[in-house]
């Protein structure tokens, strides 16, 4: 790699910070899977996420072609990402109560801002976050995520409750995913030359996690305008 050692930039931003313990995987030349990044958050996640979701229940969107998604989602921050049968897009209001979506909680800007400058993304700001919910059953078909404005801006994913696999494909549709097993508190980053890489979520299994129960919760973090 020509560019600094991500792991160095963190290190300097943030001395002393047991941030920089937690494994860091590479699964591509700009994408990594941090494990276990999240766990110094979960109590604050945990709270935040009832709050956020209080404000703005979980609902399950439509596509443009007319299929209600498995996954049921809200959103918190500046924009929120929705779908019905004009498109998917970004919007300040959430279309259920015609209101602003609920604030980012700091728990999420905290966090989010530490994994991305852990990948190497040290002026991550994310001004939207979507919140996935799945039971089980549930999956993300193979998608790109493009209804951004800045591709050069990361993504930032972070996974609780019961595991999942999480398909990472190529620039293609055709190229063969590979598969990661994603597990409570990994945190999955990427931008740069994997950020229009095909991704997905295979159907959620059975299985049980102390404070989430039969529920995967995925909260995703981007910079959309
Ligand atoms: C999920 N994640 O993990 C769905 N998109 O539930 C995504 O669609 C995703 O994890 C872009 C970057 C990372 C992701
Ligand atoms: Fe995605």
């Amino acid at each position: 790699m020509t560019h600094t050692d991500p792991a160095k930039v963190t290190m300097d931003l943030f001395p002393g910070s047991t941030i920089y313990e937690s494994k860091r995987e590479q699964i591509g030349a700009e994408a990594f899977v941090l494990r276990g990044f999240a766990q110094d958050y979960e109590a604050d996640l945990i709270q935040a996420i009832a709050n956020v979701t209080s404000n703005a229940p979980f609902r399950h969107m439509v596509t443009p072609g007319g299929f209600t998604m498995s996954v049921a989602m809200t959103n918190c921050g500046s924009y929120g990402w929705v779908s019905d049968r004009k498109g998917y897009r970004y919007s300040a209001l959430d279309p259920v109560s015609q209101t602003p979506w609920p604030a980012m909680p700091a728990s999420f800007l905290d966090l989010s801002r530490h994994a991305a400058a852990k990948a190497g993304f040290v002026t991550f700001a994310s001004d939207a976050c979507l919140v996935n919910c799945y039971e089980p059953g549930s999956r993300l078909s193979l998608h790109q995520d493009k209804d951004e404005l800045d591709f050069d801006q990361p993504i930032v994913s972070v996974s609780l409750g019961v595991p999942a696999v999480f398909l990472f494909g190529g620039l293609s549709r055709k190229d063969k995913p590979e598969r990661i097993p994603l597990f409570h508190g990994d945190v999955v980053v990427w931008g740069g030359a994997d950020r229009l890489r095909y991704h997905g979520i295979l159907p959620l299994k059975e299985s049980h996690h102390p404070h989430f129960g039969k529920q995967r919760i995925n909260l995703t973090f981007r910079k959309a305008v």
